[in-house]
């Protein structure tokens, strides 16, 4: 039984910042901590990529990748350089990727506490989980928003298929709309499915191929860290 999973589902709760006591020893309120998720290849670690470029400048970020048994992820955001090396940590969950993020998150939160000792204070760090399938989330005690990220070349039926990633996540990453029509997805149908299974919960479209493609994410992470700051310490 996942508890998390189980609390979701009676009481969805969204941009609750509800994980771990937001404080840090001194009292100032800590790091905003985003969580990345969806299945393999999606494009969770060139979301992460863009938005280290694209928010760099104006915060002071962190990257956590989850891999299965290599550091694949943290290695390409190094080759890239997208942040100082300092700060970017990988965790090898050696196990099904959904396992460190929900069930016993002690890696992921042990990373995300070293770096902001290393190099914080941080405004946002970002943890993104092992590609994984349309059940995996994060649990609240490790961040206090979620992303789940789907492409266009998985089919434009994964929104209707639903699951805890596409239904409850903060943030709906529709990634790789350049594809669509190589792939013969329609977007709208998409846009539909997923507004059907959603709600008013934000969805959006995005090429990372495109100059400033990652812009709608970017600007709803902006959104969230105003929220958070403006929240109660
Ligand atoms: N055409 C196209 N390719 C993309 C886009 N975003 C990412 N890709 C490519 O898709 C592949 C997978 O991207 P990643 O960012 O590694 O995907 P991921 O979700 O992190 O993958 P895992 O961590 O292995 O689950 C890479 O070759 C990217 O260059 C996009 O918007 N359009
Ligand atoms: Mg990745």
């Amino acid at each position: 039984m996942h508890l998390d999973h189980d609390l979701d589902e009676r009481f969805p709760h969204r941009h609750t910042y509800s994980a771990a006591d937001p404080k840090r020893a001194d009292g100032t309120r800590r790091a905003l901590r985003i969580g990345l998720g969806g299945p393999v290849g999606t494009g969770k670690t060139a979301t992460v990529a863009a938005l280290c470029r694209a928010l760099r400048d104006e915060l002071s970020l962190a990257v956590v990748t989850n891999d299965i048994y290599t550091r694949e992820d943290a290695e390409f955001l190094l080759r890239e350089a997208v942040l100082p090396p300092e700060r970017i940590a990988a965790v090898e969950t050696g196990a099904c990727p959904h396992t460190a993020i929900r069930d016993d998150i002690s890696a992921n939160l042990e990373a995300v506490e070293d770096l902001e000792d290393a190099v914080g204070p941080l405004d946002l760090i970002l943890v993104e989980s092992g590609g994984d399938n349309l059940t995996a989330t994060f649990s609240k005690g490790l961040v206090d928003a979620q992303i789940f990220v789907i492409d266009v070349a998985g089919g434009d039926d994964i929104p209707r298929k639903g699951g805890p990633g596409v239904t409850t996540a903060d943030l709906l990453v529709i990634n790789k709309t350049d594809l669509a029509p190589y792939v013969g997805v329609d977007l709208e149908g998409m846009a539909r499915d997923a507004k059907a299974q959603r709600g008013d919960l934000p969805v959006v479209f995005t090429s990372l191929k495109a100059e400033h493609g990652v812009r709608p994410v970017s600007d709803w992470v902006r959104e969230r860290l105003a929220d958070w700051t403006a929240g109660p310490a």
